[in-house]
């Protein structure tokens, strides 16, 4: 059973406020994104973003092991695309799993052959599990590379590796170790980010590109005596200088949506204003991202709970509020080269929503 405002009729969004006069004049809730996922419960978490499967009787490892393995993990990249996170209780998916379903749910929706698991700049810090597994821990390494103690909390948001030429598509947390309490970690919608913007700064922004830069990794392998990785799951994905130029406005190909593709963790400079008007942008897009709070889903994380996420049109952040040990793994795979397709819809002009 799902329970999700587009396909609930009570909660349907066009009938927020007249829900109890106006039953008769509702338009049709638009289609189920679960597809053959709708054998499993399922809830919203938010009108916007997030959707979990809470009972852990719906195991991944089942799903890639099962008859129709390739139509459900499909489905799956669609869903996680539409919704931006999903997340799954007590996984108990092994990490060479949770690497194949990362690789698998971009290549069954259409990612180019070349793109493979990304492997990160730094992923020396972690040898034993393999270079294309990253260790998200409080102890360090990639999680905590850019992380300055005693800013913003704001500060932490980001999609991952922006600054490759060929960046993410989707990525597979599973945490292992977690806080009593604490440790929660936070998506925002890039296409509901965009969808708030009046119709000229959208116009704008459709012509502008933005350098993406991760060069602090390379200052923190320096530091700590590891090499960079410079091959890194895609032949375009090479080399020590991390950035990359993309557009500001991109189309997510699974959906066809526009979403924001600036990102406060490693956006530095839109290409084509002064340096001052690209600060002033790009500080109005941060904040626009990390100060609306309705669109945006916050999860507490249970023993192997495990989100996958679209790195192309959500943001996410962690909340360090806890100083007990907390670690995952993540899997991240590469997409394709990031464009705008000036014929693309926005996601409430494609679904009709209009709260
Ligand atoms: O620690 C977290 O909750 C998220 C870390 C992160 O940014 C990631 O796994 O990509
Ligand atoms: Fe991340």
């Amino acid at each position: 059973m799902s329970i999700s405002p587009y396909h609930s009729r009570s909660n349907h969004p066009r009938c927020f406020n007249s829900f109890h006069t106006q039953l008769d004049t509702m338009a049709p809730a638009p289609e189920s994104f679960l597809g053959s996922l709708s054998q499993y419960e399922s809830l919203d978490l938010t009108t916007h973003i997030g959707t979990s499967f809470p009972n852990s009787s719906v195991q991944l490892s089942t799903i890639l092991g099962s008859s129709n393995a390739d139509e459900q993990i499909k489905d799956l990249a669609t869903l996680v695309s539409q919704r931006g996170v999903v997340f799954f209780t007590k996984q108990n998916i092994s990490l060479e799993q949770q690497k194949k379903l990362a690789d698998k749910l971009g290549e069954l929706s259409g990612k180019p052959k070349t793109s493979k698991l990304h492997i990160h700049p730094i992923s020396e810090s972690t040898p034993e599990l393999g270079a294309d597994v990253s260790v998200i821990s409080s102890k360090g390494g990639i999680a905590r590379a850019g992380y300055v103690r005693n800013t913003r909390a704001s500060a932490g948001w980001h999609a991952d590796i922006t600054f490759e030429r060929i960046p993410s598509d989707y990525a597979i947390l599973k945490m292992h170790t977690l806080p009593k309490v604490g440790g929660d970690t936070l998506w925002a919608s890039g296409y509901e980010a965009y969808d708030r913007l009046s119709p000229a700064y959208k116009k704008f922004l459709e012509s502008l590109t933005a350098v993406h830069d991760g060069n602090f990794f390379v200052d923190y392998a320096k530091e700590h005596g590891f090499p960079i990785q410079d091959i890194r799951g895609s032949p375009e994905n090479t080399g020590s200088n991390l950035t990359a130029t993309h557009p500001v406005i991109r189309t997510n190909p699974v959906t066809g949506f526009k979403t924001i593709f600036v990102n406060k963790g490693f956006t530095k400079r839109i290409v084509e204003l002064t340096p001052d008007e690209s600060d002033n942008v790009l500080d109005y897009l941060f904040r626009h991202v990390s100060e609306n709070h309705d669109f945006q889903v916050r999860y507490r994380w249970g023993q192997d709970g495990l989100a996958i996420w679209d790195n192309r049109s959500t943001y996410h952040t962690a909340t360090n509020d806890y100083d007990e040990l907390r670690q995952g793994n993540r899997a991240v795979s590469l997409g394709e080269k990031p464009f705008f397709d000036p014929k693309s819809r926005s996601r409430r002009e494609a679904l009709g929503i209009d709260i």
